[in-house]
């Protein structure tokens, strides 16, 4: 039997400098996240979206070089014991985004129900920065590192246990855009990458493959956390940090497809769509025939 499907909104858009991802939820189910996934014969369960807290005047000077630092840890506690109880009732958990800053949450409420958890990370950006070596100082640049257990103590301490993820169980998919410390990182501890090279040389089927294989190897269950920065902003233009040259809207159906087929993703995120900065919805429309193929839409 298949299992229930718990969708919870994050409209966040603390994570980062620009407005307007916040509105990702309601893009999503615009589009027809619900009815899709409904068509599919999944049982729905829409938690609805959780409310975040905007920064008090007083609070945009909190001595941190983090932005909204504290909103994004209330708001990720908060994502992260709701996605724990639907783990345990046995649910597949899928997050719309919001900023991908929300993706800690997401692995502090899947990640303690697995020996090994694996994540796929499929974005332009490995998101491993800390306060350190981040350009930006935005949290949305940082979630992967903070699930490794590095970043600021309240960032990695979120569900009051870290690391979250182990090195060996990451794969990242699409990254064309890395900061010289997440480069650091990635060297340091052995981060498995399929940049667009691998990608261009490989093909996406062999890239997935070979993704599948590394995972199912290591690991007892899968969070995706897809970033749709990570698709060519000339088929998904509605994101805050577009970089061209970027995975094409039909290598991303394969790998969705290839996903399905496996039967390894046991959580799922869509993260960053901006609907202000998008054409007639089209990012969230990708993001809903995307989340079809992950969830097992047959062509024939
Ligand atoms: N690596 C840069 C830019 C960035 C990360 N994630 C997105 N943009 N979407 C940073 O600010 O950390
Ligand atoms: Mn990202
Ligand atoms: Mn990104």
């Amino acid at each position: 039997m298949k299992t229930n499907i718990s969708i919870i909104g994050v409209p966040m858009d603390l994570g980062q400098s620009r407005r307007g991802v916040d509105m990702g939820p309601s893009a999503l189910r615009y589009a027809g996240a619900i009815e899709k996934l409904e068509e599919l014969d999944f049982q729905i369960i829409d938690l609805g979206d959780i409310p975040i807290n905007r920064p008090a005047q007083s609070d945009l000077n909190d001595g941190s070089n983090l932005k909204n630092l504290k909103q994004v840890i209330e708001a990720n506690q908060q994502l992260g014991d709701m996605v724990d109880q639907e783990v345990k009732k046995g649910n597949f958990p899928l997050i719309f985004g919001g900023d991908h800053s929300i993706a800690i949450g997401s692995l502090a409420g899947v990640s303690k129900h697995y020996e090994n958890l694996g994540v796929i990370w499929y974005d332009a950006h490995g998101d491993l920065n800390s306060e350190e070596t981040s350009p930006s100082g935005n949290i949305h640049g940082m979630p992967l590192a903070v699930s490794l257990g590095i970043g600021h103590d309240n960032l990695i301490n979120i569900s009051n246990y870290t690391p979250k993820v182990k090195p060996e169980n990451i794969v990242i998919i699409g990254a064309r855009s890395l900061d010289p410390g997440e480069r650091a990182v990635i060297r340091d501890k052995g981060i498995k990458v399929f940049t667009m090279h691998e990608i261009d040389r490989m093909g996406m089927s062999q890239v997935m493959e070979e993704s599948i294989d590394y995972l199912k190897e290591r690991t007892d269950g899968v969070h995706l956390s897809l970033d749709l920065d990570g698709i060519d902003p000339s088929e998904a233009p509605g994101v805050g940090t577009p970089v061209l040259g970027g995975i094409t809207y039909r290598e991303s159906h394969l790998a969705m497809e290839m996903l399905e087929e496996s039967g390894i993703i046991t959580s799922a995120e869509f993260v960053e769509i901006n609907p202000i900065l998008d054409e007639k919805n089209k990012t969230a429309t990708v993001a809903v025939a995307l989340m079809g193929s992950l969830f097992g839409e047959k062509l024939k």
